[in-house]
């Protein structure tokens, strides 16, 4: 595979509601795609997962934007590889900025895999041709639209809930939900925004049954981790914390988790992306696929790695409807009333990309070669 352009695209979609962490509140995306094409004129779409601001992890779509252009772009581009699991080597002299590279790399396994004649999520090694879905709800003004939201994902057939969480919004918003709810398969998401300074009120969740409670502490914090988990009868999920294969090792090994949260971008690509699925299911550890308000490019690569066998927990990949009133997408991401989404058999993402859509959308563009 030899790439002779790249196209970055930056688009701007409102999402139907707000969406709400313990680090902010986010209304609009903005968006960057990445088209790539090849020396025989095939093409691949990958998506950039970074959010606006850098509150999540360090990455941003500004930051990621010139890291595409001014040092990915030139490394990759007229570079001779045998496969697009080698195309991580090429931009590893650049640190952190996972996401920005994870957009153009991901974009490559989709052009190999669609010149290949394969669908994504076979040409990755995916085994399931329906992958089961939950739901991540923003945190809300009030309990009473919480809990009315969570009613409504359950009647669409999700088959998990996530709440996300703060300090001041935790224990007796879980309590409420719990009580409501009492069988439902429920988890907490609290990216970062505890210290151990905490682990009392951390504590107190565990008489919730939640699945597994994600991201309590630093986004790089793994030491305090493993004391929170030795504290707790609850799973702790790590997110943020996992950026490579050997951090998911790491984070085994000193039982930091007991299960992780796998993000195609967080991680840099389907290449880590496996290879931390692999790690995981040598050691027994179950790995979900995680969402960062994707549209549907980056929605359909979830999908795909989603099908790899060790990815047995209901993820965050859900139906476009739920984030979108119009996706970039020919035909939306639909999720069944068993709450599961069926794997598409065409070849590369398996969904039409709606390009006029994506056209109309278009806040910035650049075409490099
Ligand atoms: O921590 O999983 C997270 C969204 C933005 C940033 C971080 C996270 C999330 C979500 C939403 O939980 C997942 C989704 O529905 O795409
Ligand atoms: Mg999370």
């Amino acid at each position: 595979m030899r790439l002779t352009r790249i196209r970055l695209r930056q688009i701007r979609m409102p999402l139907v509601r707000p969406f709400e962490t313990s680090f902010g509140r986010t209304e609009e995306r903005r968006i960057v795609l990445v088209e790539v094409e090849d020396s025989d004129g095939a093409a691949g779409w990958g998506e950039v997962t970074c959010g606006e601001r850098p509150f999540y992890n360090e990455e941003w779509v500004g930051a990621a934007w010139l890291v595409l252009r001014d040092f990915a772009a030139p490394r990759v581009l007229g570079a001779e590889v045998r496969s697009a699991a080698e195309v991580g080597a090429l931009t590893s002299a650049v640190r952190g900025h996972r996401m920005a590279l994870g957009g153009l790399e991901a974009a490559c396994w989709e052009l190999e895999a669609r010149k290949a004649g394969h669908p994504l999520w076979w040409h990755i090694g995916g085994e399931r041709t329906v992958i089961p879905c939950g739901v991540s709800i923003g945190i809300q003004d009030s309990v009473e639209d919480l809990l009315e939201l969570v009613e409504t994902e359950l009647d669409a057939g999700y088959q998990r809930i996530k709440i996300k969480i703060k300090p001041g919004k935790d224990v007796d918003v879980v309590r409420s939900v719990r009580a409501r709810f009492p069988s439902v398969a429920l988890m907490a998401d609290a990216n970062s925004a505890y210290s151990l300074g905490d682990l009392g009120r951390l504590k107190a969740l565990d008489e919730f049954g939640l699945t597994m409670l994600e991201q309590p502490l630093g986004h790089d914090e793994l030491i305090d981790h493993a004391t929170v988990q030795a504290a707790m009868r609850t799973p702790i999920c790590l997110d943020e914390c996992i950026r490579t294969a050997h951090h998911a090792e790491q984070a085994i090994r000193l039982g930091a988790c007991r299960i992780i949260n796998i993000k195609l971008g967080r991680v840099g690509g389907f290449a880590e992306a496996i290879r931390v699925h692999d790690v995981c299911r040598a050691e027994g550890v179950p790995v979900w696929c995680g969402g960062m308000l994707e549209a549907g490019i980056g929605r359909a690569h979830n999908i795909a790695l989603s099908t790899l066998r060790n990815f047995s927990l209901p993820g965050d990949v859900s139906a476009s409807k739920r984030y979108w009133s119009q996706d970039i997408l020919e035909r939306p991401v639909e999720v069944s009333r068993r709450g599961t989404i069926a794997v598409p058999d065409r070849p590369g993402l398996g969904f039409d990309l709606d390009l006029d859509r994506i056209e109309a959308l278009c806040e910035r563009r650049v075409e490099l070669t």
